[in-house]
C-alpha cells in the first residue's frame, strides 16, 4: 500500500497534469484501495492476499523464510445462532482487529473466506511463525466480545501453519498444508495452533 501511495504521489507531481487529472488520480487510488479491502474487517480481500502471497513466494525462492497461517473462528455458527448475525459481524471485525494487534508490522493478512483469515508471514523463520500465531490465538481468546444485546461472547480461533520448503513452494500447497494443520487444531479441541507438514496431505 505504501508503494502504491508513493506511485500515486510521483504521478501527481508530473507538471503536465491539470487539476482535474490530479483529482482523478486521487479518486482512482481510493477506488483501487476500496476494491482490495474487505469492508467489514478492513483486512485485504482474498484476491489481494493471494497476490501478496505470490510476492512473498518470489522472495522465498531467493532464500527468505516464509510461513502462512490459516485462522478460523471456533464455533462461529453458534455465535450467529445464539446472538444474531449483527453480533457475528461484530465478532468478525473484532477478531480481525485482534489479529492486527498481534502480528508484526510487515505481516499481512486477508479475509480468505467467511470466518477465515490467511496471514502471510514474510521473512519469518519457522519458530517465529509459531510464536506469532500463539500470540494471535492468545490475543483473540483473552477477552470476550460484547454482543449487540450486551451479553459477553467468548471467542477463540484455531490456527494451522505451513512453512515454505522443498515440495511446499506453491501457494496452493502452502494453503493446503495450513488447512490440514487447521483441521488438526480443530480435532485437538480448538483454541490452539498446529504446525503442518507434508505428511498432513491426504
Ligand atoms: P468450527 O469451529 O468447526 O470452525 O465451526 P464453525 O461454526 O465456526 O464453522 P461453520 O463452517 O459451521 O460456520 C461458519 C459460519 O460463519 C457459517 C456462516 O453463516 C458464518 N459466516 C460466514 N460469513 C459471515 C459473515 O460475514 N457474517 C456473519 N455474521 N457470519 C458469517
Ligand atoms: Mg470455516
Ligand atoms: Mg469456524
Amino acid at each position: 500500500m505504501r508503494d502504491l501511495a508513493a506511485l500515486v504521489e510521483a504521478e501527481l507531481q508530473r507538471e503536465e497534469l491539470n487539476d482535474s487529472q490530479r483529482k482523478w488520480l486521487l479518486e482512482r487510488d481510493e477506488l483501487v484501495k476500496k476494491a482490495s479491502i474487505d469492508s467489514l474487517t478492513r483486512a485485504w480481500n482474498r484476491g489481494e492476499i493471494m497476490q501478496l502471497l505470490d510476492v512473498e513466494l518470489a522472495r522465498a525462492k531467493r532464500g527468505t523464510p516464509l510461513s502462512v497461517a490459516m485462522i478460523d473462528i471456533d464455533k462461529f455458527k453458534v455465535v450467529n445462532d445464539t446472538h444474531g448475525h449483527q453480533t457475528g459481524d461484530r465478532v468478525l471485525a473484532e477478531v480481525a482487529e485482534r489479529i492486527r494487534g498481534a502480528v508484526r508490522d510487515f505481516d499481512v493478512f486477508g479475509r480468505y473466506g467467511g470466518e477465515e483469515f490467511l496471514v502471510v508471514l514474510g521473512n519469518c523463520p519457522d519458530g517465529v511463525a509459531a510464536d506469532v500465531c500463539e500470540r494471535i490465538r492468545a490475543n483473540v481468546a483473552a477477552t470476550p466480545v460484547t454482543a449487540v444485546g450486551g451479553a459477553e461472547v467468548a471467542v477463540s480461533v484455531s490456527i494451522g501453519i505451513a512453512q515454505y520448503g522443498p515440495q511446499l513452494d506453491t501457494a496452493e500447497n502452502l494453503v493446503a498444508i495450513a488447512d490440514a494443520a487447521l483441521y488438526r487444531a480443530k480435532d485437538g479441541g480448538r483454541n490452539r495452533v498446529e504446525v503442518g507438514a507434508l505428511s498432513d496431505l491426504p
